[in-house]
């Protein structure tokens, strides 16, 4: 029974770093940078840069750094819920002006699913995408997920600032990865990666 466990365990793990690995690397086309004057930003991408809806791909984040969180509400116009449609996130934490390609040297990174779960992550070579060495992610303690057939998702995250040491302002590396299953023979169109300062 033990070994059965290990097993799927195993091809849990294995398939879940493919999957990520693949939808990370494939994004780095898509990534965009923003200044923002205010506290939110908004991104584009036309129907040719992108397959997760068939018009125009709309990322909108707004944020508020509080005494002890940064909270942001991330809104993607995405057109179907998949529990493994994620937003995820990562810090400039030794403000050097970039996110490193190892997750250590900036303090890591995390993942906020549909599902309401989450994990901890890492980032690829290439610093454009999270890649999450997670066995699975778990209930998340820092966001919930609602999704909308007609204005897409909306994610509504708000974590302590000592979970990453960070505060404001400070670079930050937004992700979304749709995660159709058609998504896995074309990555590079099915999300979108962002950088601006928060
Ligand atoms: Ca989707
Ligand atoms: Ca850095």
């Amino acid at each position: 029974m033990r070994n059965i466990l290990k097993f799927a365990l195993a091809v849990v793990l294995v398939a879940s770093l493919f999957l990520n690995i693949l939808l990370t690397f494939g994004l780095l086309s898509n990534y965009q940078s923003g200044r923002s004057v205010g506290n939110s930003l908004a991104f584009a991408w036309s129907p040719l840069q992108q397959k997760v809806v068939n018009g125009t791909l709309w990322i909108n984040v707004t944020w508020m750094w509080q005494t002890e969180n940064l909270s942001m509400t991330v809104k993607v116009n995405d057109d179907d819920y998949h529990d493994s449609d994620n937003v995820g996130l990562a810090f400039d934490g030794n403000r050097n002006g970039v996110i490193e390609e190892d997750f250590r040297i900036d303090g890591g990174a995390a993942a906020f699913f549909a599902d309401n779960k989450s994990c901890g992550g890492e980032l690829v070579k290439g610093g454009c995408g999270i890649a999450f060495f997670s066995i699975g992610p778990s209930p998340s303690k820092y966001h919930t997920c609602t999704f909308n057939n007609q204005t897409g998702y909306q994610f509504k995250i708000s974590f302590p600032k000592a979970l990453f040491k960070i505060d404001h302002p400070i670079l930050t590396h937004l992700i979304f990865i749709d995660a159709a299953l058609s998504s896995l023979f074309e990555p590079g169109i099915y999300g979108a990666v962002v950088e601006f300062e928060v």
